[in-house]
């Protein structure tokens, strides 16, 4: 049983798509809690003016019953109000009458760090908008509204995930991350960080040291990875386990099967091992930036400023929610390929016999 996720959308394009199969039957998805977990996407220190321009709230077009799904395939849309001050640059179809609104001129000045020059070479684009507005962080909003669902499912079987911020612009306490926000908005600069996200009654042999692929911190670790601006990946102590001793390394094993600590993060070998599992994220400051950097305008091949757009000052919080997502979605994909079922039920008695046989029972 595989749990898949298809996503589309631009940033100020009409929605955001997102399509999830192989969920079982008979889950029961809360409107409110796909909805809050949108909205604190949204939230944060330093955030563009953009999000208080968009609701973010989930439509349901399939999949879904009276609130219970069906074990068909889900498919969720997010409105970009946005898109109303966008609907002659970034129509779908050939746009009639004259040119007004925002995107009506291409953008030929590629910002350092975002995927502007990059995506524009790789697919032959003649304006960087083309590439900039499906690379877009915007994207994130998907993702987090599948990752609610997931939390739903995990949550049948007794999981828990929670992101949060724990470094802004080099800061860890949050007068000091506000004070660093508040500094670079003045510089008219930008500034990344680093979250964390802990997730918490997970059973021992999620994932699996068999194959690489199957590994579930490589899983986690792409999933993490593969978020916007994110740069690095640490599972438990990671970095700072290389410069350990192996006897400070490791999380000595109680008669009960717990551990003395949790320094692996809640993985070995690959395979969950019952502990927390405890990642972290780190995030490059935002491209772009309203004091902009030096580019090249592809038009004319003369030196330039890299695109100005309205921007986030940091996005660190509301990278929290959407690493959360991220680890919601790929522990709820391996707990399908190992406890399988059609309906959830099924889903539910499966985790029940294994931990019963491993004679597991969570704190
Ligand atoms: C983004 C640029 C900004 C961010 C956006 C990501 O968009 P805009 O130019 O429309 O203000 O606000 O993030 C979102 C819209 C969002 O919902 O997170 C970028 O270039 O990646």
């Amino acid at each position: 049983m595989s749990l898949d996720l298809v996503t589309a959308g631009e940033s100020h394009g009409p929605a955001l798509v997102a399509i999830l199969t192989g969920l079982p039957a008979g889950l029961r998805l809360d409107r409110s809690a796909i909805d809050e977990d949108l909205h604190r996407r949204r939230q944060g220190y330093g955030r563009s003016p953009r999000q208080q321009l968009e609701a973010d709230e989930v439509e349901v077009l399939a999949g879904l019953r009276h609130g219970v799904t069906l074990g068909t395939p889900l498919a969720l849309v997010i409105r970009n109000r946005d898109h109303e001050n966008w609907t002659w640059g970034m129509s779908p179809w050939p746009p009639e009458g004259e040119p007004s609104g925002k995107g009506t001129k291409p953008v030929t000045l590629p910002r350092p760090g975002h995927a502007d020059l990059a995506g524009t070479l790789k697919y032959g684009h003649d304006d960087v908008r083309n590439a900039l507005e499906r690379a877009s962080a915007r994207q994130t909003a998907s993702h987090v509204a599948a990752g609610a669902v997931a939390k739903a499912l995990l949550g049948e079987i007794g999981v828990t995930v929670s992101g949060r911020a724990v470094e802004i612009g080099g800061e860890t306490d949050a007068d000091a991350m506000r004070a660093a926000t508040d500094a670079a908005r003045t510089d008219r600069d930008t500034l990344g960080g680093i979250v964390e996200v802990v997730a918490t009654g997970v059973p021992p042999g999620l994932g699996s040291y068999a194959e690489k692929r199957d590994r579930l911190d490589a899983r986690v670790g792409a999933a993490l990875m593969g978020i916007q601006a994110v740069k690095a990946v640490e599972i438990g102590d990671g970095i700072a386990l290389a410069r350990a001793r192996g006897s400070e390394a490791h999380d000595e094993i109680e008669p009960d099967r717990r551990r003395m600590s949790n320094r692996a993060g809640g993985v070995e070998a690959g395979v969950s091992n019952g502990e927390a599992i405890v990642t972290r994220a780190a995030m490059k400051p935002l491209p772009t930036l309203m004091r902009p950097l030096r580019s090249v305008d592809l038009e004319s091949g003369e030196p330039g400023q890299a695109l100005v757009e309205r921007s986030d000052v940091q996005a660190v919080e509301a990278l929290a929610v959407v690493a959360e997502a991220a680890v919601a979605w790929e522990l709820a994909r391996a707990a399908r390929e190992k406890f399988g079922g059609d309906a959830l039920t099924d889903f539910v008695a499966a985790h029940s016999a294994y931990v019963d046989r491993i004679g597991w029972r969570t704190p």
